[in-house]
């Protein structure tokens, strides 16, 4: 399998993750992709019209995007868990993952606006708005304090790899204050082989 890969994209190393869980990260092979909001990279678009990271290309030939797809896909590969089958945990997990990948959303659109966006053109009220998406969800997780507790699936790697880009990108985003309980599962979390590897291309 192989993966466009950019090292600083969560949601790239959310289906990294999800594939070290699996034990399938050894069979993905690392390729380089320039995905930009506004200098489009035309090598990508051929593969994925949207142009985004991650996208997949299997060994079947079959072209897979975005990271909800290439995760569920790398479960159903591997016969994991990430992805329960039905039921409470099944619905708990993809909401979960619904929250996380809206939290990263929100803070890739701000990524772009101070990075990408001319100074002029931004709005400061916007920027406030979509980082209160992070404070928003966790203060909802801090609400329910064994929502995260014990569970290693698409829900919690989803979450870890949101507060992973937010310390990235966000470090002076001071939600730990409000949400100890949350930041003392991460603390946990974050230990777990997969969430401390660093993946690069080869050479
Ligand atoms: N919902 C997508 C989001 C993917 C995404 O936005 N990736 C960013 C990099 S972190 C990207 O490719 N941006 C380029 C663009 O917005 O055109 C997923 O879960 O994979």
């Amino acid at each position: 399998m192989q993966l466009y890969f950019s090292p600083f994209s969560p949601y790239v190393r959310k289906c990294l993750v999800s594939a070290m869980e699996l034990g399938l990260d050894e069979r993905i092979e690392l390729l380089p992709s320039q995905a930009h909001p506004v200098q489009r990279s035309r090598e990508l678009i051929a593969t994925n019209p949207l142009g985004k990271v991650p996208t997949m290309l299997t060994d079947d030939g079959q072209v897979l995007y975005d990271s909800r797809v290439i995760c569920e896909y790398l479960n159903q590969l591997a016969g994991g868990t990430l992805f329960p089958p039905a039921g409470t945990a099944r619905w708990q997990a993809l909401t979960l993952q619904a929250l996380g990948d809206g939290v990263l959303d929100a803070a890739l659109l701000v990524r772009y606006e101070d990075a990408a966006r001319p100074e002029a053109l931004r709005w400061a009220d916007w920027r406030v708005a979509q980082l209160d998406k992070a404070h928003t969800a966790f203060a909802a997780l801090e609400a329910e304090p064994t929502l995260l507790e014990a569970r290693i699936d698409i829900g919690s790697i989803t979450i870890g790899c949101a507060i992973w880009y937010l310390d990235l990108r966000f470090a002076d985003l001071a939600w730990r204050d409000r949400c100890p309980g949350v930041a003392a599962w991460y603390a946990g979390f974050s230990q777990r082989p997969s969430m401390q590897k660093i993946w690069a291309l080869p050479g």
